[in-house]
């Protein structure tokens, strides 16, 4: 059976401690269980202070059949920030600016050259999701018709060979909506024109949202996720032209992370959703979920590190 573990960005001592709590070992250099596997949400990079050693950590184990991973969107946005653009020449499909820039630093302040090369080497081999018999993850949202759509054009062109990766990096294409609400997850604007400006600098004008359920009696603060009571979006209500994925209530458990929750207590969303990324990378705790195979997910289920180290950046 499996434990899954949310974004880790870099936090390998957490990232330790939690496979010890949970009863992994290192044996010949690779943490196992005798008899459960890990699966990791992706975001392994970026933020933290120990990238080589999570990198190092995950790979082994996948490699090695002790876990199994889907990709983030920190890991497709370094695959694309590392692909030329075949239109703009000395472009990349992931633009080197401020941002993107500093949004990467500490992956590539931290690893050599060699170690990067590996590293996406790796990226290219981690699936959108996983379906099996007991259970569902992928990093932020699933929707099956996008889920889809990156199956067939993966069939087409290759999973993140540099055709597909060109396709999924030129906005109004099918292939970019589809990945962006994969990896991302669908958003909504925010109302009257409204702007806030995140820790990282960046102007957002809309708001990551409960894709998992109909907005039917939601206010605007109740509809995002996670849901942010400010004065500005008090009346305000859910867009209409938002796009949300609702999960269904008889569909088999779903795990994801993505969503940076900030609750100190953990708890499923509802009897077959959970989300595990609980903000290690600010402050926060990795989280993981301790699956059995059977029954409503509960909170008793959840396994915690908190943050050990203030973060670089
Ligand atoms: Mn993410």
């Amino acid at each position: 059976m499996y434990d899954i573990i949310g974004d880790i960005h870099g936090c390998a001592d957490e990232l330790v401690e939690l496979l010890e709590k949970l009863g992994y070992a290192q044996n010949s250099a690779v943490f196992r269980h005798p008899e459960r596997k890990i699966i990791f949400c992706g975001d392994f990079i970026d933020r933290g202070p120990q990238i080589r050693d999570v990198l190092q950590i995950c790979r082994d184990m996948c490699q090695h059949h002790a876990a199994l991973a889907v990709m983030g969107n920190h890991e497709l946005n370094a695959l694309a920030y590392h692909t030329p653009d075949p239109f703009l020449p000395g472009e990349f499909l992931r633009r080197h600016t401020d941002h993107n820039n500093r949004q990467i630093a500490q992956t590539l302040q931290q690893l050599s050259a060699v170690e990067l090369q590996q590293a996406l080497d790796w990226f290219r081999t981690l699936p959108a999701c996983l379906e099996l018999p007991e259970l569902r993850v992928v990093h932020a949202c699933w929707d099956p018709v996008d889920l889809q759509l990156l199956q067939s054009t993966a069939e087409e062109l290759g999973w993140m060979s540099d055709a597909y990766l060109h396709q999924a990096a030129r906005s109004g294409t099918q292939l970019f909506q589809s990945i962006e609400r994969v990896m991302k997850g669908p958003e909504m604007r925010f109302p009257n024109g409204i702007t806030l400006t995140d820790r990282e600098g960046l102007v957002r004008k809309r708001a990551r949202i409960r894709w998992f359920d109909q907005p039917t009696g939601c206010s605007f603060s109740d509809y995002m996720f996670p849901s942010l009571q400010l004065p500005e979006f008090e009346g305000a209500t859910v867009p209409e032209d938002i796009s949300p994925s609702p999960y269904p209530q008889d569909a088999p458990p779903l795990f994801f992370g993505h969503y940076w929750l900030r609750d100190r207590k953990p708890a499923p969303i509802r009897h077959n959703l959970a989300c595990l990324d609980y903000s290690v990378a600010r402050d926060g705790m990795l989280t993981a979920y301790r699956f059995h195979g059977h029954g409503p997910l509960i909170s008793d289920h959840f396994v915690t590190v908190p943050r050990r180290s203030a973060s670089p950046v």
